[in-house]
């Protein structure tokens, strides 16, 4: 059975080869233009990066190599595939996918979880950072703390010490980001025990696992099978949006430095732990508790709009609803409510039934509303509620979540930068009198 760096290596000499070809036959092509519009429109709609792993088109979604949600579910590999109980894809499967732009082997799936559980432990020097934090401290800052000490064991960054050579850097590169992508559930599941005393802190890694059902273990979903099966689902979709969102876009960035994969990660994590960005998924499940508290279980689809349009006349936004880049609803929020759909505790569930409904009527008020130019909802409408309901009710601890699944996108792309000697990022910035000058001439 081929191991994933096998699989990265095979895919990295016709990557170089196509990249070579993209620039000897259209180095001089225009990609559109730059209007000033988009230079204080925070680069929407800019053609600007270099991104394998998925592309968004705002009329179909998210086609991860150009397999939409639909075709991931059919063809990558599920826990019950590799001999576990879950009928979900697993997020090791779309690890592989994401890398190499190959559906893996069951085998192939089978080893990489094992090599995952290999490498899952967290060094003490980590623990003990982690254990100092003050419990109210977020989570999210405790989270891409306790990332970037690692860098203490980055391969990456003792390699480069050494004068590796530059068509080397992606190898240790991957061997950083599978260390990395290791070590994720151990951190969050610490994090958890430290700041809310759920799961017992104890790191108890078992080889025979996969990534997300020794997660659960370590945060005390152990034996709960929609739980763990959610939480692959979860992981496996929100693991890569192409490029340009806040996370991605920052360890693509810092990485552009040659920061190593812990550094340009924790910076990553950062971006995400913002309320327009990961963070989103905390603010719905608040919102949508102010809801139930003031509409009741069973409530009217007038009720519901009222609740909407007070918030709108506040002035805040609608968490959960609108995209950047989107302009339908979001086929990761299709994928969790089909989840909900098939499961009865969840199909049953006040809060997601309130949710729910919640997307039926929400994208009338805000085309009524008139600013959003997206009124459907996106994925963090669904992604909280059901974590409620299956009882991880402490939901400043959400984007952590998210914030395992944003590896499994962030960090390949980093290893093909390094395998194509990507440059470090530097675009040009005006001031508004130099952008003054600049239009009236
Ligand atoms: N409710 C009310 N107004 C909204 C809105 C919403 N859900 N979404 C956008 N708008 C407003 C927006 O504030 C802006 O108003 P101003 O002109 O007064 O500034 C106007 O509509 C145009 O915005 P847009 O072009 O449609 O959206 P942007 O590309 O600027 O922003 C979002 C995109 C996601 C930041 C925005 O839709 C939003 O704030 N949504 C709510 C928060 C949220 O759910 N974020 C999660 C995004 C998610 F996909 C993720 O990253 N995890």
């Amino acid at each position: 059975t081929k191991t994933l760096k096998d699989a990265v290596a095979e895919v990295v000499p016709a990557k170089r080869e196509q990249l070579k070809k993209l620039k000897a036959d259209y180095n001089d092509a225009n990609l559109g233009q730059i209007k000033l519009e988009n230079l204080l429109g925070g680069m929407r709609g800019l053609k600007v990066m270099l991104w394998e792993g998925s592309v968004l088109d705002s009329e179909r979604g998210i086609a991860f190599h150009g397999k939409s949600i639909p075709d991931c579910e059919k063809v990558l590999p599920t826990a019950q595939d590799i001999g576990l109980s879950g009928k979900e894809m697993l997020p090791e499967s779309m690890l592989w996918l994401l890398l190499t732009g190959q559906v893996p082997s069951k085998e192939e799936v089978k080893q990489l979880s094992a090599e995952l559980a290999s490498k899952g432990k967290l060094p003490s020097y980590a623990e003990k950072i982690i254990d100092s934090f003050p419990k109210t401290m977020h989570p999210m800052t405790q989270f891409a703390s306790a990332v970037a000490s690692l860098n203490h064991d980055s391969k990456f960054a003792e390699a480069y010490k050494q004068g590796v050579r530059k068509t080397e850097y992606w190898q240790p590169t991957l061997e950083d980001s599978i260390d990395l992508i290791a070590k994720l559930p151990a951190i969050a599941a610490r994090i958890y025990h430290n700041v809310f005393g759920r799961g017992d802190g104890v790191q108890k890694i078992d080889s025979n696992l996969d990534l997300i059902g020794n997660y659960s273990q370590m945060i005390g979903y152990g034996d709960n099978e929609g739980m763990i099966d959610y939480l692959r689902l979860y992981i496996a979709i929100h693991g890569d949006h192409e490029g340009g969102n806040v996370s991605a876009h920052t360890a693509h960035l810092v990485g552009s430095a040659l920061s190593d994969p812990y550094l340009s990660y924790s910076a990553a994590l950062l971006g995400l732990a913002g309320p327009l960005h990961g963070l989103a998924n905390q603010e719905v499940l608040g919102w949508a508790l102010d809801m139930q508290k003031k509409v009741g279980d069973n409530a009217s689809e007038s009720d519901i709009k009222e609740f909407l349009w007070t918030t709108l006349k506040s002035g805040r936004v609608v968490p959960g609803y609108g995209h950047a880049v989107l302009r339908m609803p979001d086929p990761r929020f299709s994928a969790l409510s089909r989840f909900c759909d098939t499961r009865p505790e969840l199909k049953n569930s006040s809060i997601v039934q309130l949710v729910q409904k919640t997307s039926k009527v929400a994208p009338e008020v805000l085309k009524e509303h008139g600013k959003t130019k997206n009124p459907y909802p996106n994925v963090d409408a669904a992604s909280g509620c059901v974590l409620y309901e299956y009882g991880l009710k402490e939901w400043s601890y959400y984007t952590v979540i998210f914030g395992i699944s944003r590896a499994l996108g962030a960090l390949p792309q980093l290893v093909m930068d390094r395998a194509l000697g990507l440059p470090i990022e530097r675009p040009k910035s005006l001031s508004m009198d130099a952008l003054e000058e600049l239009l009236k001439k």
